[in-house]
């Protein structure tokens, strides 16, 4: 009795809440999670030993935690995937959720229960720092007054974000629904569909270009670099791309430092290595893999960081860290940075086929590792799990009833306890769906291009049904839909069962 005493006090005095002092609600973690940009499976060297980029920091975390081999995100493209972690809801279920301009209305429903709302009715502080991308505004956005809907009415107490990608306008921070830096005498608009007049662009003042786009972004200029969208003013706002990483991390360390006094949610959503790629200066050419390995080197060290920010203040054992990326690999998204000569020879992927904007592997089975410091054992885990569980299985953990509509309760298989986590899952590819169950996946047969020419990824897109055991060919190089009829009906009938609807191309050819 008095040691428990001694104990709540020590953790009280300590400003931490503790999983010991909690009776009733089982305990009440920090939850960090750690999001990268188009990060791909075979670009940790935890999981490709040839990674052509070290990531001794992610490997830590890998090493120390629950790596899981089988982690998806919901979609092989940013908007999407962040709609379901966020809202623990399929993202082709909205229409809307596609990548977005930077100009694009809020896409998730304000009265809609999300991962942070859920935390915040548990009594936690809840903030974002870093990239958003799921819209904002309610379509009739001033960028100059008040922007929200936003973040902060998803769930967010505080936010601290770029409104979508870095090549996209407007290249500013938004803190808590304002414009950062914003000088009234220069107001900043944005259209994503005309420029303003006499406003330069790349094609009209390509000496303004210091980095070649090489397809797209080729609208406004802002700080050399050619973007999609087009801005006009607000010019003392404007980041500056070889510290804007560094200064999301700082944001990232100070709400740490600033909110351990009670349990917190940081969502540390990174842009690396999304194009365009700018290393901080220090991480110029250290990778001798190009602009996308110094800032995968880069993002490796941020993610230290914040592993020695919660070791520093003492709450390492009480934080849950979790890591992963929005969607699978791209060399050449748009912009001229020799990443596709650097990596020839070696896929980001791994083994896995597919990359970005993909319906194969590559484009949603990205890094996921919990690490959760002294609480969880080191474990390589086989079990299939989804970004999009997080709300059902954090509710469980805190002993909330809320569960998402999509999002599966797999706690006991996050935590490393079980090697059950979810039965199946639709992938999803630029509204392209197809079904993944135990070792099996089916993909539909998709009008469109295999390939996708400028950024040379293929799409996942045939004639014919796809099928693949990925137990024997993770590679996907075996198309066994026509000698497993069974097993073929047997995937799309439960495909159609959770799917339901079909594109109209997808039922003509079923015809
Ligand atoms: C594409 C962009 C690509 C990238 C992507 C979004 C072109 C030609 N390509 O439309 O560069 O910005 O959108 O990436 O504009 S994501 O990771 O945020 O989904
Ligand atoms: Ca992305």
């Amino acid at each position: 009795m008095k040691i428990s005493i001694i104990l709540a006090t020590v953790a009280l005095v300590l400003g931490f809440s503790s999983c010991q002092t909690k009776e009733e609600k089982t305990c009440q973690p920090n939850v960090v999670f750690i999001y990268l940009d188009d990060l791909g499976y075979g670009d940790v060297t935890a999981y490709d030993a040839d990674a052509k980029v070290p990531t001794p920091n992610i490997d830590a975390m890998a090493n120390g935690g629950v790596r899981f081999t089988n982690g998806y995100s919901s979609s092989a493209t940013c908007t999407p995937s962040r709609y379901a972690l966020l809202t623990g809801r399929y993202p082709w279920r909205n229409k809307n959720a596609r990548i977005l301009p930077g100009s694009a209305p809020l896409i998730i429903d304000t009265e809609m229960m999300t991962l942070p709302k859920m935390l915040k009715a548990e009594g936690y502080q809840t903030g974002i720092v870093g990239k958003w991308h799921l819209g904002l505004g309610d379509g009739h956005l001033d960028w100059n007054k008040s922007i929200t809907p936003g973040p902060n009415e998803v769930g967010f107490d505080e936010s601290y974000i770029m409104a979508a990608t870095q090549d996209r306008v407007p290249t500013v921070f938004i803190d808590n629904g304002k414009v950062e830096n914003l000088d009234p005498n220069d107001p900043i608009y944005v259209n994503y569909k005309k420029n303003f007049e006499g406003e330069p662009t790349a094609i009209t003042n390509p000496e303004l270009v210091k980095l070649k786009w090489h397809h797209g972004h080729n609208n406004s200029v802002v700080n050399g670099i050619p973007r999609i969208g087009y801005v006009k003013g607000g010019k003392s706002a404007y980041w500056n791309d070889s510290t804007m990483a560094d200064h999301f991390l700082d944001k990232a360390i100070s709400y740490i430092k600033d909110h351990k006094q009670a349990p917190f949610f940081l969502y540390y959503a990174l842009q690396e290595p999304h194009v365009p790629r700018i290393p901080q200066p220090r991480w110029n050419g250290k990778s001798g893999m190009g602009a996308r390995g110094d800032v995968i080197m880069q993002a490796d060290w941020y993610v230290g960081q914040i592993m020695k920010t919660l070791e520093d203040e003492g709450i390492a054992e009480n934080t849950i860290v979790f890591f992963s990326s929005d969607n699978g690999p791209v060399l050449n998204d748009g912009y001229e940075d020799e990443a596709d000569i650097k990596w020839e020879g070696k896929n980001p992927t791994g083994s896995l086929r597919g990359g970005k904007y993909s319906l194969f592997e590559a484009g949603t089975r990205v890094p996921f590792i919990m690490y959760w410091k002294g609480k969880i054992e080191p474990k390589v885990s086989d079990a299939l799990v989804c970004q999009m569980d997080l709300m059902s299985s954090l509710a469980k953990l805190l002993g909330s009833d809320v569960r998402g509509e999509d999002s599966q309760d797999i706690l006991s298989a996050l935590t490393g306890k079980s090697d059950m986590g979810r039965e199946n899952l639709i992938l999803e590819a630029t509204s392209r769906t197809a079904f993944r169950k135990g070792d099996w996946v089916m993909i539909p047969p998709y009008n469109g291009p295999a390939i996708n020419k400028h950024v040379n990824n293929e799409l996942g897109n045939a004639k014919t049904f796809q099928l693949y055991n990925l137990k024997d060919d993770v590679g996907q190089q075996n198309n066994l839909a026509e000698s497993e009829p069974e097993k073929l009906k047997e995937m799309l009938d439960e495909f159609v069962g959770i799917r339901g609807e079909y594109s109209k191309t997808q039922k003509l050819i079923l015809k």
